[in-house]
């Protein structure tokens, strides 16, 4: 029990060191692995097919020209990613371009730089993009985002599929609307896409979607309208404690394949190019955070208090969403005597990161590293308390970097105004 924790063959405590904490670590081996995992398992199945790397759960520069060099596609679902995509050199027509309410600025960009498909969200976005092909001539191909009207099972803030949600065009009000779209000049209708909900753990929702969608994609085409791909959405759950359930992409996406494959020579028809987008899948186990113990507090009869140098800034999904992590004192100590502690942030009220959890004799000074932090950590933290937020070192066999710096306080700073009256 000497030796120090590592994460990708690095020791996470001269990681902590030489970049200081809180600091978010990726190793660009396990998202790599991930995607080629991923495409491995759609090639063995002969069909046409897509992977849209769900950008909204780790985007910056560098994962973007880690994507685009994997050869795969990405989702986007602001002008912001799009940017970010575009400026890291990664191809425009293999970007795809999400939202349940793209302002018109954006989809102008959008559509200015050649982004692959917009996927459509409601006919009010449908009369925006009109007006934009009205005016600039350009071919816009676009996809419907539908609402297959299916509960997944996870937190229902995630939950994106169901008949109440913001998300996409009813089914019920489909057909109608893909129609008339594929009337409009200068915009082409290339398919159908659908979107669950995210960490889903049981196949059943995805299936109920896909024989949906695929009804759905069916009655258009008959009807003439001619649709190539059917993009099934992403949320493929990950298992964030050890020994958590796990839902199998790999085994899945085969499985998937055969599903539609089947229903469609049951039907007569010819096979749509399948897209799927996992975010979570790609990223989430390429990273962990890494911080330090600040505080070790003993309430006799009550509990341990361990409070780290972050918690709910960089890391809002355990607030949000009731979301469970596990984390390790990466010091190694002569011996091991795990003591149950709650491991809190220095947010100025009570952030939980981890309720409770056991660990090795947790001393002031001591690195601590999360798990599976990789996916809607970096993303979505907050400035809350002017708390800058953390670096991002990206692992690469035995090189590291950092692709993210570490916000400053000139940076906090940065766009305060003071007005003249003050
Ligand atoms: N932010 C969510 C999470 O951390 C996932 C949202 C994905 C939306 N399609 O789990």
């Amino acid at each position: 029990m000497a030796e120090n924790l590592t994460f990708a063959g690095f020791d996470t405590v001269a990681l902590a060191k030489k970049y200081g904490t809180p600091l978010y670590v990726m190793s660009e081996d396990i998202i790599r692995d991930r995607i080629k995992a991923i495409r491995k398992a759609f090639d063995l199945t002969g069909v046409a097919y897509d992977i849209n790397y769900a950008g909204k759960a780790f985007t910056n520069l560098a994962m973007c020209r880690i994507i685009a060099s994997e050869g795969i596609s990405l989702d986007t679902v602001s002008r912001g990613e799009i940017m970010t995509a575009l400026k890291a050199g990664f191809p425009a027509e293999r970007i795809c371009f999400h939202g349940n309410n793209k302002r018109v600025d954006e989809l102008r960009y959008a559509v200015e730089y050649g982004v692959g498909h917009i996927v459509v969200d409601s006919e009010d976005e449908l009369a925006r993009l009109e007006t934009i092909q009205a005016e600039t001539g350009a071919e816009i191909a676009i996809m419907f985002r539908i609402s297959p009207g299916v509960e997944a099972h996870t937190h229902e803030l995630i939950q994106t599929g169901t008949e109440d949600s913001k998300f996409g065009i009813p089914y019920q009000q489909a057909k109608a609307v893909v129609r008339k779209a594929s009337q409009m000049r200068g915009i082409t209708v290339d398919g159908l896409h659908c979107h669950i909900g995210s960490q889903i753990v049981d196949d059943k929702p995805f299936v109920l979607a896909a024989d949906r969608m695929l009804s759905l994609y069916q009655a258009l085409v008959q009807e003439g309208v001619p649709l190539t791909t059917l993009n099934l959405g992403g949320g493929f759950g990950i298992p964030y404690l050890t020994g958590d359930e796990s839902f199998d992409t790999l085994k899945y996406i085969p499985q998937m394949v055969d599903h539609v494959k089947q229903w469609c020579r049951a039907e007569g028809l010819e096979c749509p190019k399948l897209v799927v987008e996992p975010g979570r899948f790609i990223a989430c186990e390429a990273g962990v955070t890494l911080y330090t113990v600040g505080t070790v507090k003993t309430i006799p009869g009550v509990r341990k208090y361990v409070a780290i140098d972050g918690g709910m800034n960089d890391n809002p999904r355990p607030a949000l969403y009731g979301a469970q992590y596990e984390a390790f004192i990466c010091n190694g100590k002569a011996e091991e005597q795990l003591e149950s502690c709650r491991i809190s942030g220095r947010a100025c009220e009570n952030d939980q990161l981890i309720a409770e959890m056991p660990l090795n004799q947790p001393t002031v000074g001591d690195t601590l590293m999360v798990t599976n932090t990789g996916a809607y950590n970096y993303t979505m933290a907050s400035v809350y308390n002017r708390f800058g937020r953390p670096a991002v070192v990206l692992l690469s066999g035995d090189r590291d970097a950092v692709i993210v710096e570490r916000e400053t306080d000139e940076e906090l700073l940065h766009f305060d105004r003071v007005p003249e009256w003050l």
